[in-house]
């Protein structure tokens, strides 16, 4: 799916702002068609944000079900003749949209995007209704899973990760416009072969006569340019995208009608560069490369998951402030603003699904059973992995061309050894293989399947390990969780693949201080790290490491939680904790 953007031939309007929304617990408003008018009760509410704290009330915070969201847009009058397409960067969990009273779309899944032509619905220079109809429940069919459960105080939304359900439309609404001759995807491949680079490049697109691609260097510079749906372009002395080093080149797609004119141009900016696996090491551009960052969250106080760029570019500056090269999308997809941005910074990305909470194991940081079997008929089964395979299509159709993107993660602390783990993971794995055959696939494994017990890493390419010696296990003690972790660490290492730890962390109330180090105080995070980084600087194999987590961030209630995970490094409004400077000493070589 192409993004909206501002061309020589294409024009785009945001329709963010404030819609009305109405709260639909008795679920009436599709059978009281409440797209065909105003919405009954309706409020405001901010696109894009999570509705769930904006209300000042429990009652949404905690909301299970259907809302409705309604905005009325003109459509530009210069638009007349040309094919118009409504688009939405995500909703959670999952979406029916209307224009006028007529259903138009439905979208399963929270973080993708979805969009669908419009134009015989609307008239250039006219309003039209638009509403948007999403629900946040979470089932074992769906990605994440969750149940509902029935109790004598009423329904309630039980789910396994260890982050709060905000839902909502967290990111930009848009409307746009192109010829009916359209492109409608182009892929790029990048290879290296000394200082030569070639992108590769397949163009699908409805109508046209011709295909014509220029490659432009940053400085708008043509360096490569060819006729064709498909082909190679090569270009001389190239400038390599690499971490630290975001440079990137522009495509410029360009379709022609039967007398040559130009009736589409869609730009693709291009980072050339390879990503491969050799026995234990992570090569980019050939070169080992060693993560040093954060697992994160899409999570800030008042907007939840709703995108911000003003906290996109702090957080960004905060990782070079402490010296992180990457992070991965913990739990979900990322907005596509933080995969654009990540590429112009040179930010390593491992890109995450939502499958997270796959495991009925643990829940919200408790370990042991959480009263249900994981994968069965009844709860995660052949519906779910179909969904799961959707939500991976969706993952790799948005993100492939993204030079940051450097790893798949399938899901997070799935049940992972089991006989049923292993059936359902094999085809995801073979699936995101045959998606996108130039990146390394994994999973995250989490400390229920240790060394030896893993039933789906033999799968992967890269082991990703979260691990909390030190915290869940042999708490307050660390002489004790460092020869653990080093002991099942080295077991790992005989598999011959690169490990990357992709968490490990303590909670730690920011301001809590400790002579002796205790759980919950600056000094026993700053220590625990210590202990961590002594064990994978003894272990080759271990060629990454992102501490859990970037920042504090919302969970559900819990003993566990303190009004929320507070493993953060960074507080949840970005103020550093001890830790942070102890990173920053030692992942910035120059401080
Ligand atoms: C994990 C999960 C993460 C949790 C973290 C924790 O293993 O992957 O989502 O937040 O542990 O703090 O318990």
């Amino acid at each position: 799916m192409l993004r909206p953007q501002d061309t020589a031939t294409r024009e785009r309007k945001r329709l963010d702002g404030l819609w009305q929304f109405s709260l639909d617990p008795a679920g009436e408003g599709r059978a009281a068609r409440w797209f065909s008018g105003p919405l009954p009760h309706a409020r405001e509410m901010a696109v894009p944000a999570s509705f769930n704290d904006l209300a000042a009330d429990t009652a949404v915070r905690d909301y299970i079900g259907d809302v409705w969201y309604q905005s009325t847009v003109r459509v530009p009058r210069g638009w007349d003749g040309r094919r118009i397409v409504l688009h939405f960067e995500s909703a959670t969990h999952r979406a029916t949209v209307w224009v006028g009273d007529t259903e138009v779309l439905s979208h399963e899944g929270g973080y993708t995007p979805f969009a669908t032509e419009i134009t015989e619905h609307v008239r250039a220079g006219e309003p039209v209704r638009v509403t948007v109809l999403v629900n946040n429940t979470l089932s074992f069919q769906s990605i994440p899973p969750g149940v509902i459960e029935n109790t004598p105080a009423g329904p309630r939304q039980r789910y396994w990760h260890d982050f709060f359900n905000y839902a909502g439309i967290h990111r930009s609404v848009w409307l746009y416009q192109t010829d009916p001759v359209h492109l409608t995807d182009v892929t790029v491949v990048t290879g290296l072969d000394g200082a030569t680079g070639t992108v590769e490049y397949t163009t699908e697109g409805v109508g046209a006569a011709g295909t014509r691609v220029v490659l432009r260097d940053a400085s708008g510079r043509p360096v490569a340019e060819a006729a064709g749906a498909a082909g190679t372009l090569t270009v001389e002395n190239v400038h390599r995208w690499a971490p630290g080093d975001g440079y990137l080149y522009d495509l410029e797609v360009q379709l022609t009608d039967g007398d040559g004119a130009l009736v589409d141009s869609y730009h693709q900016s291009v980072g050339v560069r390879t990503v491969r696996v050799a026995g234990n090491r992570f090569l980019i551009n050939d070169e080992p490369f060693h993560f040093t960052g954060f697992g994160k969250h899409e999570d800030l106080a008042v907007i939840g998951k709703g995108h911000n760029d003003a906290f996109m570019v702090h957080d960004f500056a905060l990782l070079d402030w402490i010296g992180a090269n990457s992070f991965r999308t913990s739990h979900y997809p990322y907005s596509e603003e933080v995969l654009d941005y990540a590429d112009r910074r040179g930010i390593v990305i491992i890109d995450e699904t939502a499958a997270v909470g796959l495991n009925m194991g643990l829940g919200g940081g408790i370990f042991g059973s959480q009263g249900y079997t994981t994968f069965s008929p009844e709860t995660i089964n052949d519906t779910s992995r179909e969904v799961h395979a959707q939500a991976i299509r969706e993952l790799v159709a948005r993100d492939k061309n993204h030079p940051s993107v450097v790893l798949w993660s399938i899901a997070n602390e799935p049940e992972s050894d089991t006989e049923g783990a292993e059936d359902y993971f094999r085809p995801l794995f073979a699936l995101t293989r045959e998606l996108d055959p130039t990146r390394p696939v994994g999973f995250v494994n989490v400390m229920l399947a240790p060394y030896g017990k893993c039933r789906v890493s033999q799968f992967a390419d890269v082991l990703m390990l979260n691990r909390y010696y030190g915290w869940y296990t042999h708490t307050g003690d660390l002489d004790a969780a460092e020869l653990a972790w080093e002991q099942e660490l080295r077991g790992w290492a005989g598999e011959n693949k690169p490990i990357i730890i992709t968490e490990y962390g303590a909670d730690t109330y920011p301001g809590l201080h400790s002579v002796a180090t205790q759980p919950w105080s600056e000094e026993y995070q700053v220590d625990y790290l210590d202990m961590n980084h002594r064990v994978f600087d003894r272990i080759d194999a271990v060629v990454g490491e992102q501490v859990w987590n970037f920042a504090d961030f919302a969970t559900t209630s819990g003993v566990m939680r303190v009004g929320g995970n507070k493993k953060g490094v960074f507080t949840r409004d970005r103020q550093p904790k001890a830790a942070a400077y102890a990173l920053r000493r030692r992942w910035r070589k120059d401080t």
